[in-house]
């Protein structure tokens, strides 16, 4: 199958599932389920939903995704846009655009973004724990919950954008820049890999394997994104361009240059699907995905 068309139905599922697991904007709490809404339908990818989806496919033993890794997909995407509402705040990036559209606080006011970044992370966990009956057991749903709360927080996506904030306008090591992008980036990424493959019942040596993939998609998914950052226009991205130099951030392509940069994203999702090796042909979406994250850099 094409990665296009790959991606179309990936998303499609997500999106409904979103709908299916995100609260209706009712009274009394219209107005914030609004804001908590505009942002989570605004656009997206929702890559880290569908590598949860494909890392459960190249571990089944059945062709049939099970219905109970929705939430899990649902939980990651809130914590994703939650990070981007947050990170967009006057406090953080002070942007305008995201997803080609206005950010969460110009138009809900900066504490109605806080609050529905709050909501999302806090719905996020209420999804995972939620489900009485699930074919995922105990367990690993509890596996789950934590592989997600650690790459969230302070030694993931957290940890990782406070050390970008206190960083900026500084010089540092090449070595602080893997950590920042580990952690602020790759964290929620890997953590996407693995929940998916835990939930589907993955065994403790396929999970190594996965993480290793994970690391290096991530690794590259960040590479990439700083490269878009300066080889792109603000319509291309759908939120403004140049951004990393306006904030004084060290990015890849400061390093290394373009085309070295792009390189190395080439290398790191090289080295994500060797480490794919001992798997058969079920990861083959993981290996799509991998090019597709290098790709988006041409
Ligand atoms: C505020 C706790 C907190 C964390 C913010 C994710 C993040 C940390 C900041 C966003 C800054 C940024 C642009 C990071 C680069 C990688 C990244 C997360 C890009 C956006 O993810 P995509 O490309 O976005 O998956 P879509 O819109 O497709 O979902």
């Amino acid at each position: 199958m094409e990665i296009k068309t790959y991606l179309t139905e990936q998303k499609k599922r997500v999106e409904k599932a979103l709908l299916k697991y995100t609260p209706l904007p009712e009274d009394p709490f219209a107005r914030h389920l609004e804001s908590v809404r505009y942002s989570l339908f605004v656009g997206g990818k929702r890559i880290r939903p569908i590598l949860c989806l494909a890392a459960a496919e190249a571990v089944s033993d059945s062709t049939e995704i099970s219905d109970d890794l929705y939430p899990i997909c649902c939980a990651l995407e809130c914590i994703h846009t939650y990070s981007l509402i947050h990170d967009d705040l006057p406090a953080m990036d002070n942007d305008d655009l995201r997803r080609g559209k206005p950010t969460n606080h110009t138009i809900y006011g900066e504490a109605g973004a806080i609050l529905a970044g709050d909501a999302l992370l806090t719905w996020a966990f209420d999804l995972l724990s939620a489900q009485k009956k699930s074919s995922i057991s105990s367990e690993n749903r509890l596996r789950i919950i934590q592989v997600i709360a650690r790459a969230a927080g302070t030694f993931g996506m957290v940890g990782g954008q406070a050390l970008d904030i206190e960083n900026e306008n500084t010089t540092f090591p090449f070595k602080m820049l893997e950590t920042i992008h580990k952690s602020k980036t790759g964290a929620l990424i890997t953590a996407s890999v693995l929940s998916g493959a835990i939930g589907a019942g993955a065994s403790d040596k396929q999970l190594h394997h996965l993480r290793k993939y994970g690391d290096k998609i991530g690794l590259a998914f960040q590479i990439v994104d700083d490269l878009l950052d300066v080889t792109c226009t603000t319509e291309e991205l759908g939120k403004t361009a140049g951004s990393d130099a306006e904030h004084g951030k060290a990015t890849y392509p400061a390093y290394f240059g373009i085309d070295e940069t792009r390189n190395k994203a080439k290398e790191a999702v090289e080295n994500a699907v060797e480490s794919l090796a001992s798997f058969d042909n079920k990861a083959e979406p993981l290996r799509m995905l991998a090019r597709y994250i290098y790709d988006r850099s041409n």
